[in-house]
């Protein structure tokens, strides 16, 4: 060891990371209609937005599709945990398929704010990310009340028809404090913007995100276990990013970590998004353990007690066997 090598290397691992509650009932879901019903199952787009699970369950017969359409007339469809327009399950009933619906109950709280604030003909201003599946869906359910906002630069583009009348909503998954500022500047040109009834940020993002500011203000690099398209594990790499840590990386699995990240590093914090096993984050602590960083303390700020039921439909034929 030269004079330049730290002595003491630790990592701190965030907790609350991993699986939500919303996570774990989709890919359940998955798995016991895999059970139930037999393979095939056919799941409109990613079932949660982490490559490792989609191997895993189309190894064990699902088939993933973008579009209902690609699904042959008469099979099974599981929906995503990110949630479907009504015209989703319009299309679905039209080719006689047989639906079940794994959008995560938080995102489904939020759809059913929009239909209540359409009906009562509010202008919604939609915070979330362009082109994701979650805004889709829910923009799907009033398109003529709701405009989506992409963040801070989204805010000078707003109309609405009457300032005394306009409400916002969020995607689920959105960085907690930059929402905070959109709104913020939104109140700044709306200044009667009404709020949601309950936050639509879910309790697992705001909690993976207040955890991981807690590693990532004694950590030089921090690990994020997640997918590329996964916003909510997005989101963790900025957060810590912005509360302490050097550098943050976003690592599929154990294999993208690269040794070369860990120069001059003491301290290595880890964490992972909604949509992830704990598996994969036990390899990037083994790959970490075997690079010299051995000496693991997790970090837990808050505990999780959070359970959603199975689809009511699939609960239903699991019963009657
Ligand atoms: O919305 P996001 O891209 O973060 O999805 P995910 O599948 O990674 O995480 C869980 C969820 C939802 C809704
Ligand atoms: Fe539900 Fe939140 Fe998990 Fe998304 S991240 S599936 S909204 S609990």
């Amino acid at each position: 060891m030269d004079a330049q090598t730290p002595t003491t290397r630790r990592v701190l691992v965030a907790k609350p990371r991993g699986y939500c509650a919303g996570v774990d009932r989709a890919v359940e879901t998955v798995e016991k209609a895999l059970e139930r019903y037999g393979a095939p199952i056919y799941v409109r787009k990613q079932i949660v937005h982490n490559t490792h699970v989609v191997k895993t369950l189309e190894a064990k017969g699902a088939i993933f599709v973008e579009e209902t359409e690609a699904v042959p007339e008469g099979a099974i469809v599981v929906f995503s945990a990110h949630g479907v327009a009504p015209s989703v399950h319009e299309e679905a009933a039209a080719r006689r398929l047989k639906t079940i619906d794994a959008t995560c109950p938080l995102v489904t709280k939020v759809h059913n704010e929009a239909k209540r604030f359409a009906a009562k003909d509010y202008d919604i201003l939609l915070i979330g990310h362009d082109g994701h599946e979650e805004v889709e869906g829910t923009a799907g359910e009033a398109p003529d009340h709701i405009q989506l906002v992409d963040g801070f630069d989204g805010v000078s583009g707003v109309t609405v028809r009457d300032p005394e009348k306009v409400v916002w909503l969020s995607q689920t998954t959105l960085s907690v404090d930059e929402t905070t500022e959109t709104v913020a500047r939104l109140r700044e040109r709306f200044p009667n913007l009404i709020d949601p009834p309950s936050d639509d940020i879910c309790y697992a993002t705001s909690n993976r995100q207040a955890a991981v500011k807690q590693i990532a203000a004694e950590s030089e690099l921090v690990v994020v276990v997640g997918s590329a398209n996964s916003s909510n594990s997005k989101r963790l790499v900025e957060v810590a990013k912005d509360y302490g840590a050097e550098a943050a990386y976003l690592v599929d699995d154990a294999s993208f970590v690269r040794e070369e990240w860990l120069e001059g590093v003491t301290t290595v914090g880890v964490t992972s998004g909604a949509s992830v096993p704990e598996e994969l984050v036990e390899g990037v602590l083994a790959k970490l353990a075997g690079l010299g960083f051995a000496d693991v303390h997790e970090v837990e700020t808050v505990k999780e007690s959070m359970r959603f039921a199975l689809p009511h439909e699939l609960r239903r034929d699991l019963r009657a066997g």
